[in-house]
């Protein structure tokens, strides 16, 4: 029996009886009933009442090249009738996750040439935070194993991902965060620059803060520093020009290795395959997940470093670690296919010379001036929308957090699919979008912020 059998109630009763959710009230959703969301097209999803939405977050920031790729199909069940599962392990390999390592370390930096393969983005940041440290255990330090990392970054929710992670709602829960792991400052200029303080000098600020962090706890002691080019869930949070240049710096200066996470940024997002290249970065380790399959199929790359590499390689011995879907051959055809695809319609190139140009552009000209925006900002397709009280002052609506819901909700009711963080909407669209696309969804948010407007100022 498939799900058409089913009405919205009986799924609804069933999801409530039975599913557990991921960072959800349970209670709450329960009593509210989920949307179930049951097919999409393009740039559209649709929920089980037929309602349409733009999508503009890419499902979950992964869905790069639209839904509804026949390819993408037809590259799993080709897999899947040919072989479809073999594992990586003891002197074995699968073709497709050998060729798809080559091809990423094509379009990687140039200094980043192996591959180690998971299923998700935590789990790949557990296999980097393991890697680190063996490497430097591996170079005669074992002492250096402490990580730098910022506050409200996200880097998964395993339990190595929610301690490398800045998430203090996340972290409440832990009981007991993975040991040496410190969160410094992020590189959020409109909330934290000083009066006066340019964006270049906040930049170098942010980034001195991680200087600061190395010297407190000695830079022998410290193995590495982690961040999200461009913080994806903590807000869209796009750093100055002078920061990157002055972390990579400062790393260097004090033998930390850069570990770039790139689970949100990777495969086109900020208009190069990676926002290293966007960044001038040159990486030891970098997660990746999400759009390197289009969130078609379940997969993760960490991309290493040659510098971590030849090390592991020639003196590592055997590296204890591995999934049983590390490599996986269906996942790894899917992928290769989302690649070519990209490549054959030239959606990086389009993301960095007309879509994220024109994207920028029509959240200036048109949502900005609204009087509920206090900001607007964006790096290719990827986008964030302060919502203010006063534009002036930058106060915010109490409570927290509530303002920009109401935005959501309203944009929802109109046609807009988008997520709300704290008070800051986010867009993240499809790469497939068009100047049209924009435009239609400018519209539509536009009309969420008047609608949410008059909601907010009876309040
Ligand atoms: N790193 C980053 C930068 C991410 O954004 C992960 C790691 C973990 O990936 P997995 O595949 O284990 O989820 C992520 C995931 C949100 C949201 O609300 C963002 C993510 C996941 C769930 C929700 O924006 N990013």
């Amino acid at each position: 029996m498939t799900y058409q059998n089913y009405s919205l109630k009986q799924l609804q009763q069933i999801d409530a009886a039975h599913h557990l959710h991921p960072f959800t009230d349970h209670k709450e959703l329960r009593e509210a009933g989920s949307r179930v969301i049951t097919h999409a097209k393009g740039p559209f999803i649709y929920d089980s009442e037929g309602t349409e939405l733009l999508d503009g977050m890419a499902g979950l920031w992964c869905v790069n090249i639209g839904y509804g790729r026949d390819e993408l199909a037809e590259a799993a069940y080709v897999q899947m009738k040919e072989l479809p599962y073999y594992n990586s392990f003891f002197k074995c390999s699968t073709p497709t996750p050998v060729l798809l390592s080559r091809k990423l370390a094509e379009i990687a930096p140039k200094n980043v040439n192996q591959v180690f393969y998971g299923s998700s983005g935590s789990e790949a940041n557990d296999t980097a935070l393991r890697l680190v440290r063996h490497y430097w255990v591996l170079e005669g330090k074992p002492e250096k194993n402490r990580v730098i990392s910022r506050k409200m970054a996200y880097h998964g929710s395993t339990i190595a991902g929610t301690s490398l992670g800045g998430m203090d709602a996340m972290h409440k829960q832990l009981n007991g965060a993975v040991p040496n792991i410190v969160h410094v400052m992020m590189p959020y200029a409109y909330e934290l620059a000083l009066p006066g303080e340019s964006d270049h000098d906040f930049g170098l600020r942010a980034a001195k803060s991680v200087e600061d962090a190395i010297i407190e706890a000695g830079a022998d002691k410290v193995a590495a520093f982690i961040g999200e080019p461009v913080m994806g869930a903590g807000g869209v949070k796009i750093p100055p020009a002078s920061y990157w240049p002055e972390v990579q710096r400062i790393c260097r200066k004090y033998d930390v290795l850069l570990m770039l996470d790139e689970v949100i940024t990777g495969y086109g997002r900020t208009g190069e395959w990676f926002a290293a290249q966007t960044f001038g970065i040159e990486p030891d380790t970098m997660t990746t997940a999400k759009a390197l399959t289009s969130g078609y199929q379940p997969l993760s790359a960490l991309l290493v470093g040659d510098r971590i590499a030849a090390t592991l390689v020639e003196r590592g011995g055997e590296f204890n670690h591995g999934y049983t879907y590390s490599g996986h051959p269906v996942a790894c055809a899917v992928a290769l296919k989302n690649l070519e695809i990209m490549e054959r319609e030239g959606l990086v190139d389009r993301v960095r010379n007309d879509t994220g140009p024109y994207f920028a552009k029509a959240l200036q000209e048109r949502i900005a001036g609204h009087d509920l925006v206090g900001e607007v900002r964006s790096i290719g397709l990827m986008g964030a929308i302060e919502i203010v009280k006063d534009k002036a002052t930058k106060e915010r609506f109490l409570p927290s957090g509530s303002a920009a819901v109401t935005v959501r909700d309203h944009a929802i009711a109109n046609g807009m699919m988008l997520r709300a963080t704290g008070d800051t909407m986010i867009l993240s669209p499809p790469l497939i979008w068009t100047r049209d696309t924009i435009d239609m969804a400018c519209e539509r948010i536009g009309k969420a912020l008047d609608l949410a407007q008059a909601d907010l100022r009876k309040r």
